[in-house]
């Protein structure tokens, strides 16, 4: 087999990429571990923010998410028992776009599939080989053939426990990485959302979330110990401490519960691998940088990288200009390190350190009362949450 573009994992980075590369005209394969109906079911991310919906719609893909999609114009920081709310639109003419991660990967595979794109679900013993010149991918197929991909692009989109990181030589990367300790215990309510907006909530017992899916299924997320072990976690639990640490100081919050549709905890870390290139290998979203989700970059950051690389892979196989591709790993660790920096400062400042110091607590309530007041530091907060111009460079 033979192809322009390998690409390496069918989350919203890969998929994402081998549609924008089916614009320009450019072959590619995509190779995917997992089964179509896992990647659809996988419940993940839910802020699309404006950058991410202005692409999804300038490619052909926005009529689901505008139909089902939940546009919103603020969200509450939630602290002292009193709601501040964050107007995102007021202060910076934008939209954020709730709308499911796998929802998107559901229209992404079903527009690549309709085009006749090639994706392979359920391959295994992926491999990558010459990955400096003459590049290609050795994997097993769903019918358990063993198969060799030539390609003149490597592109490891294979998420942060992927394989392609791995295949630089030693010494070529440099890892940046900080772990936190906390996690997120998220849980999917069949249930009405209790607010029209998101609620990011500080309070005596942890950080909470309140999010949503649609006006019949709330989504909310509960800090909880790194190493939390979800049996410990009954629904009534979780329903008990979800009303502790939203509730209102005059009583006005009401939860609505609901039957528990999926429970899963996700370790909370942040990681940045450069450079994002080695010889003909391009790493693209997770695999190459992850975020803690308090500030709902990570799939944003997955879909920008691609959009980059998709832009410099046209000019190289249009042109043979390499100048973009030279530039890809620079151009998107900018944005990446503003996100990481973003989503550093959010988590920092709504969460409880176990250790619960006095000193920390009092600067983390400073920084929320001077954020809901002052109009400079909502404007700083809204600006990145909406996400910076995928056109202009970031700062
Ligand atoms: P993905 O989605 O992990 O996809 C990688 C794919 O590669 C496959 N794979 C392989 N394929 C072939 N060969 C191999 N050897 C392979 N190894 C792995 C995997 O099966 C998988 O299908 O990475 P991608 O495309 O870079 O996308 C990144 C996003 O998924 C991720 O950043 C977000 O989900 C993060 N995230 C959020 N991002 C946002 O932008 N907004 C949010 O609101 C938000 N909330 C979240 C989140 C992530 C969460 N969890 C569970 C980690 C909330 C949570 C709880
Ligand atoms: C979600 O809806 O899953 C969600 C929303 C905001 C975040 C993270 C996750 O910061």
């Amino acid at each position: 087999m033979r192809t322009r573009v390998a690409i390496i994992g069918a989350g919203p980075a890969g998929l994402m990429l081998s549609h924008l590369l089916e614009r320009s005209g450019i072959e590619s394969v995509v190779l995917e571990v997992r089964s179509r109906d896992h990647l659809e079911q996988r419940v993940r991310a839910g802020v699309l923010e404006t950058p991410t919906v202005d692409l999804l719609r300038a490619v052909g893909l926005g009529a689901r998410m505008d139909a089902e999609g939940m546009p919103h114009e603020g969200f509450s920081l939630r602290f002292d028992g009193e709601d501040h709310r964050i107007a995102l639109t007021e202060l910076t003419g934008k939209r954020i776009v709730v709308y499911g991660q796998q929802e998107v990967v559901k229209d992404l595979i079903g527009a690549r599939l309709a085009a006749g794109g090639q994706l392979e679900f359920e391959v295994s013993e992926v491999e990558l080989h010459e990955i400096e010149s003459g590049p290609r991918v050795a994997f097993t197929d769903m019918a358990g053939r063993r198969q060799e991909l030539r390609a003149d692009i490597l592109v490891g989109a294979d998420g942060f426990r992927g394989i392609s990181r791995d295949a630089y030589p030693v010494g070529a990367m440099r890892g940046y990485d900080r772990h936190y300790p906390f996690a997120w215990l998220g849980i999917l309510a069949q249930s009405a959302p209790s607010h029209t907006e998101l609620i990011y909530a500080y309070s005596d017992y942890g950080f909470a979330l309140h999010s949503m899916r649609s006006p019949e299924i709330t989504r909310l997320y509960l800090q909880v110990a790194p190493d939390e072990d979800l049996a410990r976690w009954p629904d009534d639990r979780i329903w008990d401490e979800l009303r502790r640490r939203l509730a209102l100081r005059d009583g006005s919050f009401t939860l609505t519960e609901g039957p528990i549709l999926d429970k899963g905890i996700t370790a909370m870390r942040s990681f940045v691998a450069e450079p994002m290139r080695h010889g003909q290998l391009f790493l693209a979203g997770d695999a190459a940088h992850i975020v803690p989700p308090t500030g709902a970059k990570g799939m944003n950051l997955a879909i920008a990288d691609v959009a980059v690389l998709a832009r410099a892979l046209d000019a190289f196989f249009a042109r043979g200009d390499d100048r973009a591709l030279a530039a890809y790993s620079d151009r998107c660790l900018r944005r990446v390190w503003r996100a990481e920096h973003f989503s550093h400062t959010m988590t920092t400042m709504l969460h409880r350190a176990p250790t619960g110091d006095p000193f920390d607590g009092r600067l983390q309530l400073s920084q929320l009362r001077y954020t809901a007041a002052s109009p400079a530091a909502a404007t700083s907060l809204a600006e990145n949450y909406v996400g910076l111009p995928l056109t202009g460079v970031a700062p």
